[in-house]
């Protein structure tokens, strides 16, 4: 894995995550308190052993997140959009998984397939000849601050539905589980499949009308708008489907897999 980061920078995403767990403890422990004279609070106090190295009051509010979140998505629900006015750049946050020289474009490829073995390599030429979406929406950072940004690309469910990778075969259920990683596997996210198909979800190019810049994950990047922005991979270079949960960079630290807002 190259760490290019600083250790100082990847400590400092640590330290906010003890943070962040320690609010969402206090969080649920008042949320718990209410539920406790309830039914489904003395069943949920009974289930209390600990778990996976999470504490267990972290582990049930992520599990009741996880629920809420899916819910959400299996209606159709979209993130809040804005007006273009509100629009402007993020910061460049992580660097993991960037490459420093330019990128050549003819050269490029993205590589989606599934666990059945069927593969295509798809040139940015492919992506750009996929219907085009935009839509202005908050990338949220885990470790506290947000950006109303313009995001333009194709959607992910549309390039999964004409490559028809998202099944194993016609008819069949959808893969549970979506992988993205960059070329060099420096950053590597996790998507459970109804997120990956949101509406919302891009294979964005564009950001603020111009190119994608490197910092921001040229020349194709996800856009994730109902996850934290720890799931927005940048410099994305392969997708895969398949029905094991998969691996994800900062899941490995502590964070919630899901991720959802
Ligand atoms: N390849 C790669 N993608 C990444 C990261 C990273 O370190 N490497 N960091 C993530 C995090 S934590 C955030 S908040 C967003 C920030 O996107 P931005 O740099 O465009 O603001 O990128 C995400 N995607
Ligand atoms: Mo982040």
């Amino acid at each position: 894995m190259s760490n290019d980061l600083p250790e100082e920078t990847r400590t400092a995403e640590k330290e906010t995550l003890t943070k962040l767990s320690r609010t969402s403890r206090r969080g649920f422990a008042i949320w718990l308190a209410g539920m406790a004279t309830g039914v489904l609070g003395v069943r949920w106090i009974a289930n209390r052993a600990g778990e996976a190295n999470i504490p267990w009051p972290l582990r049930r509010s992520l599990e009741f997140n996880e629920k809420m979140s899916q819910f959400v998505i299996g209606t159709g629900g979209l993130a809040p959009e804005f007006s273009p006015s509100e629009a402007s750049e993020p910061r460049v946050n992580g660097r993991y998984g960037l490459v420093d020289e330019p990128i050549d474009i003819n050269a490029w490829r993205l590589q989606v397939s599934n666990e059945s073995g069927k593969s295509f390599n798809l040139t940015f030429a492919d992506i750009q000849a996929m219907p085009y979406h935009e839509h202005i929406t908050e990338l949220k950072c885990i470790e506290g601050w947000s950006q109303i940004v313009r995001w333009g690309g194709c959607r992910l469910s549309e390039l999964l539905e004409k490559t028809q990778l998202a099944r194993p075969s016609q008819g069949a259920e959808l893969y549970p589980y979506v992988a993205l990683a960059t070329k060099d596997g420096g950053y590597y996210v996790g998507l459970d499949t109804p997120s990956a198909m949101h509406p919302q979800t891009l294979l964005a190019f564009k950001m603020n009308d111009q190119p994608l810049t490197p910092g921001h994950g040229a020349p194709l990047r996800l856009v994730i708008p109902v996850k934290y922005g720890i799931k927005n991979i940048k410099a994305v270079a392969s997708i895969k489907l398949g029905t094991q949960r998969p691996a994800d960079y900062w899941a490995e630290s502590g964070y919630d897999w899901f991720a959802g807002l």
